[in-house]
């Protein structure tokens, strides 16, 4: 439906404010036209994409060859149910297997319906191999953790804004603190019947966390030495996000499912989501080895998209973009380049007290409280100077533009943010 060329943007809003939920708080920019790392709005007026749909356009917007995989395939057959076999689908299981070197994967749609699929794997395997009683599987997962909004995962939560007034809710998880590995060892002396660690190898919503060095490895040898199993979600910082193709697996050949290299963390389970589709199709998928994925039998999980012929097709080609493309070396170098040039502006602002990140998930904090509205209206004239972003919790600003971003357009974007950041130093 087009709007009627009275102010766009304001009509778009309007619609969304009257017949739609209010479950976001978005900025107020109506987008209709996405190319690379650019978004223009209703009005024309074009703009650097610094969120990438929160990480689920790594490999840019409308990329070619990714729409062309959804055309094309969108001609011949979009959805079957798991009911009957598909063309698509053992293809594209073998070429993700293969991809990031695990014997199976279990395909769904949205990150937390990866994550739930995951918890569901880990009891299971925890009643079926290991022995704990049933009902009695607990999973530690960490303080500050965002694994997605479904009544088990906010259960685990303490973002009382993602949790409050939505009980009861599921028991079975020991929090603790994140990027603590001595938490972790007490955590298993002190409960029995431990099935799993779920963890974010950075934490993105809580504002790009990046954890001390080694702590993933300590982490997974810890878990490897008490027989729990390894969960690592890598919904927002897998598919080169972080300037690996995994943020788990260091310097291990991810194609090779014989891996010779020495991986930093192997996970048991892996969860992907987000740019596994380069942000065109809803893609999440569950990786493991047969030990533990062969506890699932048939009529046991499922869903009526998970592992559809759309979905198949459009992942293939969002990562082969992701290896030809070399997404994974441009943001580390790229990632690199944007830290040096914030820390610079650390060194001469007085609102930006740090920068963090890996690869290109950064974010910079705001020098304000929490509950302060400055990095909102940072943001704000931030799209005034033509770079999309959003603050994640008050006053951090997360930074994470496609990976496909050039020097110079990254530089352009530099300059931007630090226009904008010194207009408002008083
Ligand atoms: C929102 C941010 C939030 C995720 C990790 C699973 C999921 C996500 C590590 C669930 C989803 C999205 C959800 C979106 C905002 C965004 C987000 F961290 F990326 F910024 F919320 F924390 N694991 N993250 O980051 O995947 O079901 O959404 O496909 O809900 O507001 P999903």
């Amino acid at each position: 439906m087009l709007l009627k060329d009275q102010n766009q943007t304001a009509r778009a809003i309007e619609l969304e404010e009257k017949y739609g939920a209010h479950n976001y708080h978005p900025l107020p920019v109506v987008l209709n036209k996405g190319e690379g790392v650019y978004v223009w709005d209703v009005e024309g007026k074009r703009y650097y994409d610094f969120l990438s749909a929160y990480s689920a356009v790594n490999q840019g917007h409308c990329h070619p060859r990714i729409i062309g995989s959804l055309k094309d395939q969108a001609e011949k057959l979009t959805l079957t149910s798991r009911a009957f076999h598909s063309d698509q689908l053992g293809i594209y299981e073998k070429y993700v297997t293969d991809f990031f070197g695990f014997d199976k994967v279990l395909p769904m749609n949205t990150g937390a319906e990866a994550v739930e699929t995951a918890i569901k794997l880990c009891r299971k395997y925890a009643y079926e191999k290991k022995s704990i009683p049933e009902e009695k599987a607990k999973i530690i997962v960490c303080e500050n953790n965002f694994h997605g909004r479904t009544t088990t995962i906010i259960s685990f939560s303490n973002d009382e804004t993602a949790k409050k007034n939505f009980g009861p809710y599921t028991p079975g998880f020991i929090k603790i603190p994140y990027d603590d590995t001595d938490a972790l060892e007490r955590a298993l002396e002190e409960n029995d019947h431990i099935a799993g660690f779920l963890v974010e190898p950075i934490q993105g919503e809580a504002g790009v966390y990046v954890p001390s060095e080694g702590y993933l490895k300590k982490a997974f040898e810890i878990c490897k030495k008490n027989d729990v199993l390894f969960i690592a979600d890598e919904v927002q910082t897998g598919i080169a996000r972080t300037g690996r193709l995994l943020a788990t697996c260091g310097n291990c050949n991810c194609e090779d499912k014989n891996c010779s290299g020495t991986p930093d963390v192997k996970p048991d389970i892996l969860i992907l989501g987000k740019a596994i589709s380069g942000g065109v199709y809803p893609v999440s998928a569950v990786f493991a080895n047969d030990d533990i994925m062969e506890v699932i039998k048939p009529g046991q999980h499922g869903s009526t998209f998970g592992g559809n012929p759309m979905a198949s097709a459009v992942a293939m080609a969002a990562l082969r973009v992701v290896k030809e493309e070399n997404l994974a070396e441009n943001a580390e170098k790229m990632g690199d380049l944007f830290r040096k040039e914030m820390n610079l502006l650390v060194k001469e602002s007085d609102l930006v007290t740090l920068v963090r990140g890996k690869g290109l998930l950064n974010a910079i904090v705001i020098n304000d409280t929490e509950d302060s509205d400055k990095a909102w209206n940072i943001c704000l004239k931030l799209r005034d100077k033509g770079l999309l972003a959003k603050p994640t919790h008050g006053n951090i600003i997360r930074f994470a533009p496609p990976l496909i971003i050039t020097e110079k357009q990254l530089m352009d974007c530099v300059k931007i943010i630090r226009d904008t950041i010194l207009s408002f130093e008083s």
